[in-house]
């Protein structure tokens, strides 16, 4: 396969916007700050960019990477107000939320994700 080592990381699932909040990094509790962000998900990882023009690859933007493997993905009613929330705890001890007010929009993301760390995590 000649073109395999040089394929880039299919992308599973296309950008949208959707709102995060980091509320740990490395197990220790961060001050929660929601923020509009557009989430691409990498076969290993996801991707957050500020903007989706960013997306594009312009230089100077760098997006924030989420390794996925190892990662656990669980709908949380506890860590929030907001309805539709997921948290992903990756294996480095961050924790996100993910939220978006549209039902069938954070379903997908929250089954995709969590259908991709379950994949790299082995189950
Ligand atoms: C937080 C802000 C968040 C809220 C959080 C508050 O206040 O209102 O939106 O989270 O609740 O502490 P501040 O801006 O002063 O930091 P939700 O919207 O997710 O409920 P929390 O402390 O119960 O997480």
């Amino acid at each position: 396969n000649m073109a395999g080592p040089l394929v880039p990381d299919p992308m599973v699932l296309k950008g949208e916007y959707l709102n995060k909040a980091k509320v740990a990094e490395g197990g220790k509790k961060q001050r929660k700050n929601w923020t509009s962000t557009w989430v691409v998900l990498g076969s290993d990882q996801l991707l957050f960019y500020k903007e989706s023009k960013q997306e594009a690859g312009k230089p100077g933007f760098k997006p924030e990477k989420v390794d996925l493997c190892g990662a656990v993905v669980d709908w949380t009613t506890e860590k929030s107000s907001r309805k539709n929330v997921f948290q992903i705890t990756t294996s480095c001890g961050d924790e996100i939320l993910l939220q978006s007010d549209n039902y069938s929009t954070i379903c997908k993301w929250h089954d995709a994700i969590k259908k991709t760390a379950n994949a790299l995590s082995g189950g």
